[in-house]
């Protein structure tokens, strides 16, 4: 453990926007280690989505965003809207240097600024407080359209899951977003066809998300959710303005690299016990 977690402090003393496809992997299983240890310290918390999520975030928080809070004219900006996979945005955050690492373990305890769902109240270096699902994307269309309004050139990406697009209000933005023109926003969706009681084409079919976003006037894009180079190819098409929103639905799997999580709904906001915990550590252990 002590090995990996050197060879990690190493990768990202190099300069994060040139990391390997290989070196950007091993920081999404050390993503995915800290989700896990936290949801096992705090006994509860939602291990599934981030860990699916991992990739994309690694590749989000090190290689895209241009996050710069001085300037805030210039800087991009991350929204996250599904709120319950917060434990992997704290992770990328002391990733990034945003937060102390060893804050990850007050995750989820009382009065502390890691809550189970975040919130700017107690951490203002987020943009927005997320966890009554379905309004994040409004959020972002404020947001945006502020920026754009201040002619900030800044790119704001903001994530949705495929539950949230199962709720009105989320439509209700999209619908905005496109009226507005505001192609300073890249929307992604966590598409792993999961949510709270099971699949997402058992429980509220979303049919063909691609076409339903497109027909709202929106530039949409698949891609795989745990390849480096789709990945970071879908964000570098989001970044470039062409008068419309963008959109990039991105397929993972929920669970991703701890083999008895991998699809199953029931890791959606289960805590591994000690087994469980040491399991899905060395799993991970072992792709590093
Ligand atoms: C407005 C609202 N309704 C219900 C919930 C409870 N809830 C928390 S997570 C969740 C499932 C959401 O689906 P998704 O984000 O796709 O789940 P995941 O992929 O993370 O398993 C629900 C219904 C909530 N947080 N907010």
């Amino acid at each position: 453990m002590n090995s990996f977690n050197n060879k990690i402090q190493e990768i990202l003393t190099k300069n994060h926007k040139e990391l390997s496809d290989e070196e950007l992997s091993l920081c999404a299983n050390k993503l995915r280690m800290d989700v896990v240890t936290m949801v096992y310290e705090a006994a509860s918390g939602h291990t599934g989505g981030a860990l699916g999520l991992a990739d994309i975030f690694a590749t989000l928080y090190l290689k895209i965003l241009n996050l710069d809070p001085q300037k805030p004219e210039k800087s991009d900006r991350f929204l996250l809207s599904n709120g319950h996979v917060c434990a992997i945005l704290y992770s990328a955050l002391a990733m990034t240097g945003v937060i102390p690492s060893s804050e990850l373990n007050t995750f989820r305890k009382l009065g502390t600024r890691l809550q189970g769902h975040p919130s700017t109240h107690y951490l203002p270096q987020l943009y927005n407080s997320s966890g009554s699902l379905g309004q994040g994307l409004s959020q972002a269309c404020g947001a945006a359209l502020g920026m754009k309004l201040q002619k900030h050139t800044g790119q704001l990406f903001i994530g949705i899951s495929d539950g949230e697009c199962q709720e009105g209000m989320t439509w209700e933005a999209a619908m905005s977003i496109a009226h507005y023109k505001l192609d300073n926003l890249t929307a992604f969706v966590d598409y792993n066809h999961i949510q709270i009681d099971g699949k997402i084409e058992e429980v509220m079919n979303l049919g063909i998300l691609a076409d339903k976003f497109t027909s709202f006037g929106w530039l949409t894009r698949n891609a795989n959710g745990h390849s480096f180079p789709e990945i970071r190819g879908a964000f570098q098409w989001g970044k470039q303005k062409e008068g419309k929103p963008k959109i990039i639905l991105f397929e993972n799997t929920l669970g991703k690299n701890v083999s008895f999580m991998e699809n199953n709904p029931k890791w959606h906001g289960t805590p591994p016990d000690k087994e469980q915990y040491e399991k899905a550590m060395n799993e991970l252990l072992k792709l590093a």
